[in-house]
C-alpha cells in the first residue's frame, strides 16, 4: 500500500511536470441576449464602452491610439489577413470578445458579454430592437445616405455613442449606413442582405459536417472574388450595417463600431452551438493559414490546433501563449462562459 501511494504520487508529479493541470473555471458565465438585458443592465453595458473610450491607450504597438477602445481596434487591424478568410478566423475572435469583455469588466460592467441574435430580426433588420436612439440604453439607430461622409453613410447622432469621434486609423465620426443595403445587388433577393442569416441559411449552416466548411460558410465566402456564391451571416451583417462596421479589406476597423462586438458575440454563440451539435465538432479545426487578396486564394499550410492564436496585444490576460487549442471550447478555461439560447437558429 505504501509503495503504491509512493508511485501514485510520483506519477502524478511527472505528469504535472509534463504537462501543467490547467486552470480550472471559478464559474460559467452566460452570455444573454441583447433583448433580455433590462434598462439598468444595458445603461452599466454602454456606460462601460464610453469609460473604455475614456481611459488612456495602453499603446500595445508603441503608437498613442486615442483610447483604450481604440487599442482594440488596432488590435484588429493589425494581424489583417493572418486572421480573415483563414481556419483562425472564429478562434482568434472568439478571443478577441473575451479580451474586450475583460477590459469592460475593469470599467464596472458585472455581467457576461451580450450578443446580438440577428437571425431572429431576419425579416426586417431595420425594424430590430437593437436601433434605440435612447442616449443611456440604446447604441443608436442605423444611419442614411450621405455623399459628403466617410464610406458615404451618415455620422450617428443618437443613442449613447452619438457624434462619436473616432481617431484611429484616420479621424472621422462612427458612421453606419443601413439604407444603403436595402436594395444591395450582390446578396440579393430579400434587404438587408437577408439572405446570409435567414433560416434557410441559418438550416444550411447546422447541417454541415466539418468545421473547415462550417468556419467558411459562416464567415462568408470572400465577396470580391466569388460575386456569386451564397453570402455568410459574418459577412452579411457587416454588409448590412455599412459604415464603420462593412470596413473590411486593407482597413479592418470595424471594431470602432460597438456593435462589432454584440454582432461577433453572436458569431461565436453560432459557432459554439455547431459544436455543442455533435462531439465530433468540439475540436474539430482544419483549413487554411493563409489568405491571398490579389487572388482571392485561401492556402498556405493546414492550420493545427497547435497553431499559436496570434494576439496582438502582448500580455492581454497572459494571452501570448496562447494556442487555437486553448479556445475551443468556451466552458473550459480561459474563457469560462456559454450562451443562454444555444439552438434557436437551427431550423430543424
Ligand atoms: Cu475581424
Amino acid at each position: 500500500m505504501v509503495n503504491l501511494a509512493l508511485f501514485s504520487a510520483a506519477a502524478l508529479a511527472v505528469g504535472a511536470l509534463a504537462s501543467p493541470a490547467k486552470p480550472k473555471c471559478d464559474n460559467i458565465g452566460v452570455r444573454r441576449n441583447w433583448n433580455s438585458l433590462n434598462g439598468d443592465e444595458k445603461a452599466s453595458f454602454l456606460g462601460a464602452i464610453q469609460c473604455m473610450m475614456q481611459k488612456p491607450s495602453l499603446s500595445p504597438n508603441g503608437v498613442q491610439q486615442a483610447s483604450r477602445f481604440e487599442d482594440f481596434v488596432w488590435t484588429h487591424q493589425y494581424p489583417g489577413y493572418a486572421i480573415h478568410w483563414v481556419a483562425k478566423f472564429l478562434p482568434w475572435h472568439r478571443w478577441f470578445v473575451k479580451a474586450y469583455h475583460a477590459e469592460l469588466q475593469e470599467c464596472g460592467w458585472e455581467g457576461e458579454m451580450p450578443y446580438w441574435a440577428w437571425e431572429q430580426d431576419w425579416q426586417d433588420l431595420s425594424a430590430s430592437n437593437i436601433w434605440n436612439a435612447d442616449p443611456e440604453i440604446g447604441f443608436g439607430t442605423y444611419g442614411n445616405f450621405d455623399y459628403n461622409n466617410v464610406y458615404n453613410s451618415t455620422t450617428i447622432t443618437d443613442g449613447a455613442f452619438a457624434n462619436h469621434q473616432i481617431q484611429f486609423p484616420f479621424p472621422h465620426m462612427l458612421t453606419r449606413n443601413l439604407p444603403m443595403t436595402a436594395n444591395y445587388p450582390w446578396t440579393g433577393p430579400g434587404p438587408y442582405c437577408q439572405r446570409g442569416y435567414n433560416p434557410e441559411n441559418m438550416k444550411n449552416l447546422s447541417s454541415i459536417a466539418t468545421y473547415k466548411d462550417f468556419s467558411v460558410a459562416l464567415e462568408s465566402p470572400d465577396p470580391i472574388h466569388n460575386p456569386n456564391s451564397f453570402p455568410g451571416p459574418h459577412g452579411a451583417i457587416h454588409l448590412a450595417l455599412w459604415g464603420d462596421m462593412r470596413t473590411d479589406g486593407t482597413n479592418n476597423s470595424s471594431p470602432n463600431d460597438p456593435l462589432f462586438y454584440m454582432h461577433h458575440s453572436n458569431v461565436d454563440r453560432i459557432w459554439a452551438s455547431w459544436q455543442a451539435l455533435d462531439e465530433k465538432h468540439l475540436y474539430d479545426f482544419e483549413g487554411n493559414t493563409d489568405f491571398y487578396w490579389e487572388t482571392g486564394m485561401r492556402s498556405g499550410l493546414a492550420a493545427q490546433l497547435d497553431d499559436p492564436l496570434l494576439y496582438a496585444e502582448k500580455n492581454a490576460m497572459g494571452s501570448e501563449d496562447l494556442k487555437v487549442s486553448d479556445v475551443m471550447d468556451t466552458t473550459e478555461w480561459p474563457l469560462c462562459y456559454t450562451y443562454e439560447d444555444m439552438e434557436p437558429w437551427v431550423v430543424r
